[in-house]
C-alpha cells in the first residue's frame, strides 16, 4: 500500500502564550515521530512510505489534498499535537478530499485523548503510544483487505477498548531500526541556539519517572537504548553531514552512570559532532560535565521553571533553588552553554512583583538563553486536575475542543491572581529585561562567528523583542 505520513502545518496552533518568534524557531525540528514509523514500515514490509512535512513549506490545505491525489495515497497517518489539533482536523480532511482511503492518527494528542480523537470526523483509527508496531499491524491488516479489529496499541473498530499502557511500550528501545534521515529533507532542519551546521533530533531513552505536576510524560518504564546503539545512529547522521543533534528524551540524566557510558562511547568511537540535551538539574557534577564538553555537549537545557521554594515544591521539582544555582554555576565554569526555561503566572506568583523576582532570579542565573512561558495547564496533568478541583480552571473548554477543535479556542491559564492580559504583558517585560542587557547584547556579538550566523541571531532577536 501507498503510506503517506504527514505532519500538519502550523497555521492554527492554539494561543499557546509562548511569543510567536518563538513558536516559530521552534518550528525547524525534523518530524522524529514520523521518521521512525516510516523507517520501521520500509524495513518490516514492501508498504511505499512517504513522509510529508508541511511544517517545513507552511503548506496550504489545497496543496496537501493534491500531494495525496497525485501520489495515490491510500493511507494517510497524521502525527498530532494538542495545540495543533484544528491543523490535524484540517489535514485529515483534505487527506479524505485526496482521495486517501484510510486516515490513521497517532502521536502525543492521543496518547491523552485516544477515544476523543478516533471519534473524530475522517478518522479510522488512531495509535496510542509508541506506533511503528500498531502501524505495521493496522496497515497489513488493511492491505490484506480485512477489518481492523483488536489489533494491540489501536482503536479502529467501535468494538475496540482504549490500549492499556502496558501494551504500547517497547521494552527494547534497540530493536527499533536506526533512522534514515535520507527519508526527508534533513540538511534543511536547523538549530536557532546552534552553530549554523546541519542539525536533527534524536531519542536515546523514553519516559520519565519524576512526577512535575505540570507534565503527563508517562511516569513508569523509563527505558534507554545501549550507548553501542545511539553511537551507531549518530555515526550514520555524521555520515550525512549532521553536525548538530538535539537528544530530545525528556530528562538525559536520570542517571549520572548512562551519560558517562554513552560519552565513553562518544569519544572511544572519536564521533565529532555537537550536541544538547534536556537535563534536571539533581546529580550534575563536575566530572559528568567534564567529560560531556570533552565528547563535544555544546549545550544543556533545564527546565529551571520557578526560582523560591514554595514554587519549586508546588510543581513538584524535586529539586532545590540551591541545586539549580550550583547546576548553572558548574556549567559556566565548564563551559556548556545553559538554556534555562522558566514558567510565568504559576500558583504561588501571587503579584507582580512575585514575578518580577522570578524574571530577576533567571537573569542571575546567568544562563546563555532563557525561555519564559505563561503557565498553561494541560488536562491529563495533576495541576489541571488541581485547577478544577480549586475552581481556577473550567473543565468544559478543553473537552468541547477535543470534540469539535476550532481556531477561537484560546487555553485557559492559571488565572487565579492574573489576567490572561497581564500575563502577556510580564512575558514581554521577560524576555525584555533577557535579551535587552548590554550583557547579554555583548556576550553574543562576541559570539557571532560569520555575516550568515550574525543574521541568523539578529533575525532570532528582532523577532523576540517585536513578540
Ligand atoms: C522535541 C519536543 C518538542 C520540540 C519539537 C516538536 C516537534 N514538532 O517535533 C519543540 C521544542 C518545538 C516542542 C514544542 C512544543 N511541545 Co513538545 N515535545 C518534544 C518532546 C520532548 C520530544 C518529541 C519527540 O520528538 N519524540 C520522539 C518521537 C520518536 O516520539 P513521539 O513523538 O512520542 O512519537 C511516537 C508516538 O507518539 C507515535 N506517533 C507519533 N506520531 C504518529 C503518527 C502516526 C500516524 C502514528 C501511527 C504514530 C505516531 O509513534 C512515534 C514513534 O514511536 C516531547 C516529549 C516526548 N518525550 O515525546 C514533547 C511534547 C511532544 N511536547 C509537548 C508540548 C505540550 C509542546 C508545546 C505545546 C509546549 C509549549 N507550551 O510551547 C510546544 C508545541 C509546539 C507546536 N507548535 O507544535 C507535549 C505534547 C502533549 C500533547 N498532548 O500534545 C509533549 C508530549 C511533552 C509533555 N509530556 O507534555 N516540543
Ligand atoms: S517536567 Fe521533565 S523532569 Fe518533570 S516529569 Fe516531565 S519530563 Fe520528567
Amino acid at each position: 500500500m501507498r503510506v503517506l505520513l504527514i505532519r500538519p502545518p502550523a497555521r492554527h496552533t492554539v494561543e499557546s502564550e509562548v511569543p510567536e518568534a518563538v513558536e516559530a524557531e521552534n518550528l525547524s525540528y525534523p518530524p522524529l515521530a514520523l521518521l521512525s514509523i516510516a523507517q520501521f514500515l520500509l524495513e518490516n514490509s514492501d508498504h511505499e512510505v512517504q513522509i510529508l512535512d508541511a511544517q517545513l513549506d507552511d503548506l496550504d490545505y489545497p496543496v496537501i489534498e493534491a500531494r495525496v491525489r497525485e501520489w495515490g495515497a491510500e493511507v494517510v497517518g497524521v502525527t498530532a499535537f494538542t495545540v495543533q489539533l484544528v491543523d490535524v482536523h484540517k489535514t485529515i480532511h483534505a487527506a479524505r478530499a485526496g482521495g486517501a482511503r484510510y486516515v490513521v492518527v497517532g502521536g502525543p494528542h492521543v496518547n491523552d485523548f485516544p477515544q476523543e480523537c478516533r471519534n473524530l470526523a475522517g478518522v479510522d483509527a488512531v495509535v496510542k503510544g509508541e506506533g511503528q508496531q500498531p502501524m505495521l499491524d493496522l496497515v497489513n491488516t488493511w492491505a490484506r483487505g480485512e477489518v481492523a479489529k483488536g489489533i494491540p496499541g489501536v482503536i479502529a473498530h467501535p468494538d475496540d477498548p482504549v490500549p492499556d499502557e502496558d501494551v504500547y511500550f517497547s521494552n527494547d528501545l534497540d530493536a527499533y531500526p536506526i533512522l534514515d534521515r535520507t527519508l526527508i529533507e534533513y540538511e534543511r532542519y536547523y538549530d536557532v541556539m546552534g552553530a549554523g551546521g546541519i542539525f536533527t533530533t534524536m531519542v536515546t531513552s523514553r519516559g520519565c519517572p519524576y512526577r512535575c505536576t505540570f507534565c503527563n510524560t508517562p511516569r513508569h518504564r523509563y527505558r534507554v537504548t545501549s550507548p553501542a546503539r545511539a553511537c551507531d545512529e549518530i555515526a550514520a547522521c555524521i555520515q550525512l553531514g549532521i553536525r548538530e543533534i538535539y537528544f530530545v528524551d525528556d530528562t538525559f540524566n536520570i542517571t549520572n552512570q548512562r551519560v558517562h557510558e554513552l560519552c565513553d562511547e562518544i569519544l572511544r568511537r572519536g564521533l565529532q559532532f555537537s550536541w544538547t540535551v534536556r537535563f534536571r538539574v539533581k546529580g550534575v557534577d563536575r566530572p559528568l560535565l567534564e567529560k560531556m564538553k570533552a565528547a563535544g555537549c555544546s549545550r544543556i537545557q533545564f527546565g529551571v521553571e520557578q526560582g523560591t521554594e514554595e514554587g519549586l515544591l508546588r510543581l513538584k521539582k524535586d529539586v532545590t533553588s540551591r541545586e539549580i544555582e550550583h547546576a548553572f554555576a558548574l556549567c559556566r565554569e565548564v563551559g556548556i552553554h545553559t538554556v534555562a526555561y522558566f514558567m510565568i503566572g504559576t500558583p504561588t506568583e501571587r503579584s507582580r512583583e512575585d514575578v518580577l523576582d522570578t524574571i530577576d532570579y533567571s537573569i542571575q542565573l546567568n544562563p546563555d538563553f532563557v525561555m519564559y512561558n505563561i503557565l498553561t495547564p494541560f488536562p491529563g496533568t495533576t495541576l489541571y486536575d488541581e485547577g478544577v478541583r480549586d475552581g481556577v480552571l473550567d473543565i468544559d473548554p478543553w473537552w468541547r475542543f477535543m470534540r469539535e477543535p476550532t481556531e477561537a479556542f484560546k487555553a485557559q491559564v492559571w488565572d487565579e491572581h492574573f489576567s490572561r492580559d497581564e500575563l502577556r504583558d510580564l512575558l514581554n517585560t521577560a524576555y525584555r529585561r533577557f535579551y535587552w542587557r548590554p550583557r547579554f547584547v555583548a556576550r553574543n556579538l562576541l559570539q557571532i562567528r560569520n555575516l550568515a550566523d550574525f543574521r541568523r541571531k539578529a533575525t532570532a532577536g528582532l523577532r523576540l523583542l517585536a513578540g
